[in-house]
């Protein structure tokens, strides 16, 4: 496969409802799509869903721009590939910036799989027909905001819910969660809030019967997890701290989790994510996939990744209605009874609504062979 030519637009979109984590608040998002045209005509898109500040990882939307535009675009469009992760491997000559490059190896997938006549979630390995959802939940600004946001989830049939935690909003909305949905499988994400002072708070959450913690520490302390985990019942979850294969080895060799979360985004892509998958599978660890807020194109993306069968955990794949009036899709991802379906036909099974990505975006580039 050759690509001719690459789009790149940055697309702005409002949330809903303010989303806050332990970082920073946002009401608006901006991803960059990216769509790649091969010499026969066929397109993949795919989508760098960075959050606009460096606050999740060391990329920022402009950080993906500047290195897509730059150094992706250029080394896509000198490629000779046969599959995805060939094209992946010479993308992997960036260090780093994973968003960045998820789009671009999305955008490959997406562009192979529809040219092989066959849905993407077969292409990487998928075998379900329908994926779990669940829900994650920003910080409110009342634990009584927080209840109605849980009920209002819970009615809709997700299947579970997360709490965003951060320093003083943690043990009491948890319990007031707890109290109020017995029931309702529960976990919790720190976005690496905390550090190894705050051992007796994470032991109380410890006793609340959750799922599992999300990434409590910061990414970069793989032997203090391991230590963590061995005081805690409650699986740890990595998140932040996997952005390479070689985190995770290092991870499973520490044991500084029981269960991984895989984002597409994180881990540069879907190659990765669906190498991540496997080893986890290999190590008996349950693995779910993770999002970043994504439009219609990255979340098509993460429900065809959900289809693989390591994913025994639901999945932050919630209905794009979950975070957008009108999605970037000609169809929205909807989750009925806490269930998305895995389209059936080639591709990524979503295509954009050009003319509404048209009316959102605030800046093009394109460059062609
Ligand atoms: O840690 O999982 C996270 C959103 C932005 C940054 C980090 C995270 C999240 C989410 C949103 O939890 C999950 C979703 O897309 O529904
Ligand atoms: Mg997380």
């Amino acid at each position: 496969t050759r690509v001719e030519s690459v789009e790149l637009r940055r697309v702005r979109l409002p949330l809903v409802h303010e989303f806050q984590t332990s970082s920073h608040a946002k009401r608006f998002l901006e991803h960059i799509l990216v769509a790649l045209t091969a010499t026969d005509g066929t397109v993949g898109w795919g989508e760098i869903a960075s959050p606009s500040g460096p606050f999740y990882s060391a990329e920022t939307v402009e950080s993906c721009w500047a290195v897509a535009r730059d150094h992706l675009a250029p080394l896509v469009l000198g490629a000779d590939w046969d599959h995805p992760a060939d094209l992946a491997a010479v993308l992997a000559k960036v260090r780093g910036n994973q968003f960045a490059r998820a789009g671009f190896d999305m955008a490959a997938w997406a562009l192979w799989s529809s040219a092989q006549g066959v849905p993407l979630a077969s292409a990487l390995g998928g075998t379900r027909a329908t994926v779990e959802a669940g829900v994650s939940l920003g910080i409110e600004p009342t634990v009584d905001d927080l209840l109605t946001q849980v009920r209002a989830r819970v009615a809709e049939g997700y299947r579970r819910v997360k709490l965003k935690i951060a320093p003083g909003w943690d043990v009491e909305p948890v319990r007031a969660v707890r109290a109020a949905f017995p029931s309702v499988p529960l976990h919790v994400d720190a976005n690496g809030a905390y550090g190894k002072s705050d051992l007796p708070l994470l032991v109380k959450l410890d006793g609340l019967g959750l799922l599992m913690i999300e990434q409590p520490y910061a990414p970069r302390t793989l032997a203090d997890l391991a230590d963590l985990q061995r005081q805690l019942d409650t699986p740890i979850c990595l998140d932040e701290s996997v952005e390479e294969l070689d985190d995770l080895v290092t991870a499973l060799r520490l044991g500084a989790g029981r269960i991984l979360n895989i984002k597409v985004s994180r881990m540069g892509g879907l190659t990765t994510a669906v190498r991540a998958h496997d080893l986890a599978v290999e190590h008996g660890v349950p693995v779910w996939c993770g999002g970043m807020h994504e439009f219609g194109i990255g979340r098509a993306a993460n429900v065809a990744l959900s289809a693989l069968p390591g994913f025994t955990l639901p999945s932050d794949v919630s209905g794009s209605d979950k975070y957008y009036a009108r999605d970037v899709t000609t169809t929205p991802i909807v989750a009925t009874d806490g269930l998305v379906e895995v389209p059936a036909a080639a591709g990524l099974g979503r295509s954009p609504d050009l003319d509404f990505v048209q009316a959102n975006t605030v800046a093009r580039w394109h460059s062609q062979s």
